[in-house]
């Protein structure tokens, strides 16, 4: 759907990357009335059990659940500006992290995500602080190929004592490094003909909780953590326009001490999030009006 007024946005991850968490707090926060938010729920738009189950399990400190491997739930939802009449219609596919791994893996993309990508005008990319996978630097390997020429050195001064050879492991293209994976996700959505730059992508930690400790901002995490894909994105400032947050959709572990924490907090101030000119840390549809600008 297109229009003036309509906003296609696409939930862009790597498996357990915090998607549908964003998801469910959204559907909450935008129909309560306690934390304000600028954009609030207009009315409700076709099915939405999907968006009531998972908003249920937030409310409740349960995993939202992975979303199985080539299925892509499609929300859709009104919403007004809280102090306009300006009203906008979101649509967003809920894909399966699996999915954008396939793209990595196999070099394939669905028909109705290849729509998707024509229609959005505007993207949220999510990584999770806990499951990248790091590249090896140059000096380790130098390091370890070191380790091995000692080894090597050692075993021909003293050739009576065989060591056992341990199996080579096979390349694994699954193991290549998170900021590969998502730069060359990047690529593909370039070389689409439907591209038309610049592409507003808000780039998502999530899971910011467990970062927020160390007092580091989003964009000086993501430099630090995803160097490529940080330089392919000013490499490419023609092709994406970017912005870096942190949100805590969840608003902790669901687990221990962080449960107790929350259990006394409003449900919608368990949301937080920050970076690029955040006013209200709590207000979770912050990324989406930037999107919407
Ligand atoms: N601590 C913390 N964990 C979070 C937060 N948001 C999500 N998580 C955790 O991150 C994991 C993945 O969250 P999902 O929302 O299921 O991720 P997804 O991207 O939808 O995953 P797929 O459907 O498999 O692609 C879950 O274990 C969540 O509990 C958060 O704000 N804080
Ligand atoms: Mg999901």
């Amino acid at each position: 759907m297109k229009g003036p007024n309509t906003h296609n946005f696409l939930l862009i991850g790597l498996p357990s990357t915090g998607k549908t968490s964003f998801l469910a707090a959204l559907w909450y926060a935008i129909q309560q009335t306690a934390s304000q938010t600028a954009l609030v729920l207009k009315k409700l738009d076709g099915d939405s059990a999907y968006l009531n189950r998972i908003r249920d399990a937030w409310l409740a400190f349960k995993a939202v659940g992975r979303n199985p491997t080539d299925s892509e739930t499609f929300v859709s939802m009104w919403l007004k500006r809280k102090d306009g009449d300006e009203e906008v219609h979101l649509t967003f596919p809920d894909v399966s992290g699996e999915s954008f791994k396939q793209q990595w893996t196999t070099r394939q993309l669905t028909i109705s995500y290849d729509k998707c990508l024509t229609e959005a005008n505007g993207g949220i990319l999510f990584i999770h602080p806990d499951s990248i996978k790091l590249p090896l630097r140059i000096q380790e390997v130098d390091d370890l190929a070191a380790m091995i020429d000692d080894g090597v050195a050692e075993e021909m001064s003293s050739p009576a004592t065989p060591t056992p050879q341990a199996a080579p492991v096979p390349w694994d293209i699954e193991k290549a490094p998170t900021q590969v994976q998502l730069v060359e996700l990047l690529q593909f959505m370039m070389k689409r003909p439907s591209f038309r730059p610049p592409f507003r992508l808000a780039i998502a930690v999530s899971a910011w909780d467990l970062v927020a400790p160390s007092k580091i901002s989003p964009e000086d995490w993501v430099t630090g953590q995803l160097p490529l894909l940080k330089q392919f994105l000013v490499a490419h400032r023609k092709s994406f326009e970017v912005g870096f947050y942190g949100i805590s959709a969840q608003g902790g572990k669901y687990e221990g001490e962080d449960i107790k924490a929350m259990e006394n907090k409003q449900p919608a101030r368990r949301i937080e999030i920050v970076g690029n000119g955040v006013k209200n840390k709590h207000d979770i549809t912050e990324p989406l009006q930037w999107l919407m600008r």
